[in-house]
């Protein structure tokens, strides 16, 4: 198992140059033996409703609780008392969230009207698509699809958008496509919540889709997971939600559903 090696490594080599280096967490959880037995070998829809079995007990977190939740799992690595913005990959004084125009909130990268779940418990404040982005982005970025092409956004610049879609910078880019395959495989309506699934369209609008599919998967390839979102995962799973995002542990099994 790749992921786990590789942690395991970063962990040791982050403990040899000194624990404070890489930011890996203490209680970083990994990837518990066994986790994903019901998934090895499948493909397809069969791979797909054993990872929603895997990972579909996990906790809720309130929508007040996601404030204080990303200001530990976004932490600027270079200050604690800041966080990293998705989209321009600024850092932002943790407590500067909220609504104004000065401030930070928290970004659905699935758009929250695209199968319309709102802010409660559930898809909603799932840390795994949930991100901090300044208030002015996030609402240039409103509820468009993801795609390639546009124009610098403002106040994020390496992030495009045009009339029907929005491309973030380039060292996201997987991280978001995965977060947004995690949604579809954790939601499948079969707990009151809409089946959310990705499509190869933009303008989806409130229909239960996020596209485009297509240039989501050349991202999950072009942008692989790295050290820290693979902490980031292990910290929502040991500190938050209780279950992990199965395309940052295994990047290939995106390919392998869609
Ligand atoms: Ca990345
Ligand atoms: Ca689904």
């Amino acid at each position: 198992m790749p992921a786990l090696r590789r942690t395991a490594l970063l962990t040791s080599v982050g403990v040899a140059l000194g624990a404070a280096v890489f930011l890996v967490p203490s209680a970083s959880a990994d990837i518990p033996p066994g986790y994903y037995d019901a998934a090895e070998g499948k493909t397809g829809a069969e791979l797909h409703a054993a990872l929603h079995e895997i990972i579909g007990n996990g906790t809720h977190l309130t929508y007040d609780e996601v404030w204080d939740a990303l200001k530990v799992t976004d932490e600027d690595p270079a200050d604690a008392a800041g966080v990293i913005m998705v989209y321009s990959g600024a850092s932002m004084p943790e407590n500067a969230n909220g609504g104004d125009a000065d401030q930070w909130n928290r970004e659905h990268t699935w758009a929250q009207s695209h199968g319309d779940f709102g802010t409660s418990p559930g898809p909603g404040t799932d840390l795994h698509h949930l991100r901090p982005s300044e208030v002015g982005v996030n609402s240039i970025r409103g509820n468009l699809d993801f795609d390639n092409g546009g124009s610098p956004v403002d106040g994020a610049p390496d992030s495009l958008v045009d009339e029907d879609s929005f491309e973030p910078r380039d060292t996201v880019k997987g991280d978001i496509a995965r977060g947004i395959l995690y949604m579809a495989v954790r939601y499948d309506g079969d707990d009151g919540f809409a089946d959310l699934e990705p499509n190869d369209s933009v303008g989806n609008d409130s229909a239960p889709f996020m596209g485009r599919l297509s240039v989501l998967l050349e991202w999950n390839t072009q942008d692989p997971p790295d050290a820290s979102e693979q902490a980031r995962n292990d910290l929502i799973h040991s500190q938050y939600q209780n279950n992990r995002n199965p395309f940052v542990d295994h990047p290939e099994w995106a390919d392998a559903i869609w």
